[in-house]
């Protein structure tokens, strides 16, 4: 497979100005008929033959202006279809023929539990019709769906239904027509026996949209939050971005079979069923959330994404870090903003962090690729997002939103480039962002070191702040990036942020400075006491910050603090000081002693009347192992797993009392709800529980059991299985896992979650576990939520199993990449990761790694996972 580069971008030779299609379904051979209106493209020269993407098509026909075409007027491939000559203006009529049920892919149309559904994005539509696959050609589209009537009710497309009536042969057809110009990639369908639960929703102009949440029909009572969440999202997109629905219905669909969690398909959206289905007793606290924050990003990509879009591929976080942006602020506003800004930074840390590290690393903006599949990325989605949420903060949220007003109103119904969006900008805020434009280009993860000095005698503070982004794949040199850094000085005297004057100006307590040079130095002066500074308040920029912080003055900023947010992260500092120190004992084969400051930091905390429940449940959770593991320079995880349940242990023997009163405190027996409060006092009971069963005493045992048994909702009773199963005792582990098995077993949702439960458990039987559970009948490779639930989960999440050093745990994940290569290229390559970062680890495991990598390299391999083990093995 060759790579493709941005920067042979080239106008399309003939744009699609309309598209009908007409589809006769069938599992085997679904007829699919498209008449395009074409025309040629101003921009490119007269006499270019008409290049159309095509994938697993059998065409059966062709014409030009009714024309049937000679096979010497046209050339096929395996990839498309060349019509060496055609006029200026035309119609093109094709005829193919496709077999959804053999579609394991699930890109194109496919089957899932009988119904037909569709995933375009990106490249999906290629698999459906011969058609110029690419965003920045955008038609209207007229839909007729032609199907049995008795198996296929209900018969599904962009836009609005225009027609619909009987025909011969028990069947029936539905045509649907989409007023609004769009790419392909947004174009989809429904056709299967679905129910709905309708809602309404008057616009900002009063216009009523028809809300519309399609399920199979036990699924029913399962959609309430969705719908609340998405009338909230329509609501604030309003409120906030001055951005109206666009059409009379608005229709989601909930699939089980789905590479990714949801598309925006114009009007249509069809969701992964686990990002929109959820009941008190099957989903919990974190996947109500989770459901909100997705429904609210497809609901908004109708503004950034669809009736703005991208040029090209390349583009993709234009609309991706945009929409991402815009579903985290919503989140914020609908629930805890500081623990939604914890959350989102410390996945971002982790997980984002180690792509940027390692040989997949991209920029925002990529400049070339083989596989477009495989650019669904953190970096793509969040680290877009940090730059959008830069941007916002550089100009300020009215210039902001001003700015979003104008590349809305600018570019309404047109493809577009990254370029265009931060021009918006800054036309409006009369900034120069150029230099800001590098954080698009550049790859890796900025890294800033940091050293402050007090003068007493001048009441100066110098800062000096140095940045440098490593080297990554292709881009050996960096250029300093300009780096917006909020922050401010906390008087070690008064614990409270002292005004901040810089060149003679008063910024207040609380101040972004610019660090745009590869080393800056910034003079506080009239500094009145001696501070300990707090830096990057908020994540104000998604870069490493080093800064010499001595225990003492952590502990004094998760105090003192005035920013939530540092106030946390303190407390994760100081954690990982003295988790490194646990870690080097324990390589080192020496006592391990716990550090008494963070005894006395959490006992503080745990002393304090909590103004925000859910901020505090956050301080009291230690960093993840991923997170230590990124920290560390070399990853040994057995030290860094025995180093934290260390902690975890001396923090529940020193603190017990505290945990076991905690937990009676935030009991409560009111009726489930999903908000904020109660999730908030959930997260507090479920973290005191966790460092309670650390001792495994028969009070926590039977504290866990009595919640478990209690069934009051999914959040709990899974915190209290996960506890259970996650014990050293095997005599209370499987008679609970055994009772949720089956007391779940006809819910597909809650058998993912137990089997993640159980493949992430630290009992060194695991690996054994998982091979005999994908044999289970609830298990299928050809479903990625349960392919995620198992492997993923074990590969992910299970750091001693994963990485045991018989490589018996590289060698199950390769054998079902390799397998899953064939059925579902997609997620093999997602699948791959954690394989990828083994430049992480000592050499016998990196051996290993590589061992697997080049036995997967030596298939016969999909762009897909090819692409990820070439730059893995480079
Ligand atoms: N835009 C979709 C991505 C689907 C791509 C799958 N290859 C989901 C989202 O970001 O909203
Ligand atoms: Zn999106």
């Amino acid at each position: 497979p060759q790579p493709i580069h941005l920067s042979d971008y080239r106008p399309p030779a003939y744009r699609v100005t309309r598209t009908e299609l007409t589809f006769a379904l069938d599992p085997a051979a679904t007829r699919v008929k498209a008449r395009l209106h074409l025309e040629r493209h101003p921009e490119r020269e007269p006499g270019l033959p008409l290049e159309l993407d095509g994938e697993q098509l059998a065409l059966k026909a062709i014409a030009i202006d009714g024309q049937p075409l000679g096979a010497d007027e046209y050339t096929l491939t395996d990839s498309g279809l060349t019509v060496h000559r055609v006029p200026e203006t035309f119609l093109l009529d094709t005829e193919v023929e496709i077999a959804p049920k053999e579609n394991t892919a699930l890109e194109g149309l496919y089957q899932s539990n009988g119904m037909y559904c569709t995933q375009c994005e990106a490249e999906g539509f290629r698999r459906i019709t011969f058609y110029p696959d690419r965003p920045d050609v955008m038609a209207t589209f007229s839909t007729t769906l032609i199907g049995d009537a008795a198996s296929l009710p209900v018969l599904l497309s962009n836009g609005n239904p225009v027609e619909r009536g009987e025909l011969p042969g028990d069947r029936h057809f539905v045509t649907w027509e989409d007023p609004h110009p769009k790419p392909c990639y947004l174009f989809a369908l429904v056709a299967g026996d679905l129910q709905k639960v309708e809602d309404r929703f008057t616009t900002m102009s009063g216009r009523e949209v028809a809300l519309q949440i399609w399920v199979e029909e036990e699924n029913l009572g399962k959609t309430d939050h969705a719908m609340a969440s998405l009338k909230r999202a329509m609501a604030w997109d309003e409120r906030t971005y001055g951005r109206e629905y666009d059409l009379d219905l608005f229709m989601i669909v909930a699939v089980n079979d789905f590479n990714m969690g949801a598309m925006e398909n114009k009007g249509l959206n069809i969701f992964n069923s686990a990002a929109v289905l959820t009941h008190p007793h099957t989903a919990t606290d974190a996947a109500f959330q989770r459901v909100e924050g997705i429904v609210a990003h497809e609901y908004f990509h109708n503004w950034s994404g669809n009736r703005v879009t991208c040029r090209d591929w390349f583009q993709l976080s234009l609309k991706e870090g945009f929409t991402v942006f815009r579903d985290q602020c919503f989140s914020a506003d609908t629930n805890s903003a500081p623990v939604k800004r914890i959350e989102d930074v410390s996945f971002f840390r982790t997980a984002q962090f180690a792509e940027d590290a390692g040989p997949t690393a991209h920029p925002v903006r990529p400049d070339h690729y083989i596989e477009i599949g495989n650019f669904y990325t953190l970096t793509i989605y969040e680290k877009g997002a940090e730059i959008v949420r830069m941007l916002c903060n550089l100009v300020g949220w009215e210039t902001f939103r001003r700015g979003s007003d104008l590349y809305f109103e600018r570019f309404d119904g047109r493809a577009v480039t990254i370029e265009d969006f931060v021009g918006c900008m800054s036309e409006v805020s009369g900034q120069d962002l150029s230099r800001f434009m590098l954080w698009y280009s550049q790859a890796g993860t900025p890294e800033i070191d940091a050293h402050g000095e007090y003068d007493y005698a001048s009441c100066e503070y110098r800062l000096v702040l140095r940045q440098r982004t490593p080297a990554t794949p292709g881009q050996a040199e960096k250029q300093a990036l300009h780096i917006p850094i909020r922050l401010g000085l906390v008087g070690t005297k008064s614990g409270r942020d002292l005004s901040l004057t810089l060149g003679g100006e008063a910024l207040g307590s609380d101040a972004v400075i610019h660090l745009r040079e590869t080393e800056q130095e910034f003079v506080f002066t009239d500094v009145s006491e001696a501070p300990v500074p707090s830096l990057l308040r908020g994540f104000s920029a998604p870069v490493k910050l080093r800064f010499p912080y001595g225990r003492e003055d952590l502990a004094f900023l998760l105090q003192h603090d005035a920013d939530g947010f540092n106030r946390w992260d303190a407390g994760q500092r100081l954690a990982l000081l003295a988790l490194d120190d646990l870690i080097a004992a324990h390589r080192n084969g020496v006592e391990k002693v716990m550090d008494p400051r963070v005894v006395e930091a959490f006992r503080g905390l745990l002393a304090s009347d909590p103004e925000d429940k859910a901020v505090l449940a956050e301080m009291l959770t230690l960093p993840s192992e991923a997170y230590i593991a990124e920290q560390q320079p070399l990853v040994d995880v057995d030290a860094i797993h025995a180093a934290r349940d260390f902690v975890e242990q001396s923090l529940a023997v020193a603190l017990r009392d505290d945990f076991l009163r905690l937990y009676e405190a935030n009991r409560s027996d009111v009726p489930y709800a999903p908000e904020p409060e109660q999730i908030a006092a959930r997260s507090l009971k479920n973290v005191a529980l966790s460092y309670l069963m650390a001792l495994e005493d028969e009070q926590a045992i039977e504290l866990s059991r009595e919640q478990f048994a209690a069934d009051h909702n999914m959040t709990d009773v899974r915190h209290a299985l996960t506890l259970l199963v996650h014990s050293s005792r095997d005599d209370i582990a499987d008679p609970a896992l055994k009772a949720f098995g089956e007391k779940w077993a006809h819910d597909p949702l809650v058998m993912d979650q137990w089997f993640s439960i159980q493949v992430t458990r630290p009992q060194p039987d695991v690996l054994e576990r998982v091979k005999f559970l994908m044999g289970h009948p609830a298990f299928s490779l050809k479903n990625p939520n349960k392919v995620r639930a198992l492997i993923g989960a074990f590969a992910g999440q299970n750091r001693v199993n994963f990485h045991r050093l018989d490589g018996e745990g590289y060698r199950l994940l390769a054998d079902v990449v390799i397998e899953l290569n064939r059925l579902n290229p997609e997620i093999a390559a997602r699948l791959i990761t954690p394989l990828t970062r083994w430049q992480r680890f000592d050499e016998t495991r990196q051996a290993l790694m590589k061992g697997e990598l080049e036995r997967i390299r030596a298939e016969e391999l999909s762009p897909n996972v090819y692409e990820v083990v070439e730059k893995a093995l480079a």
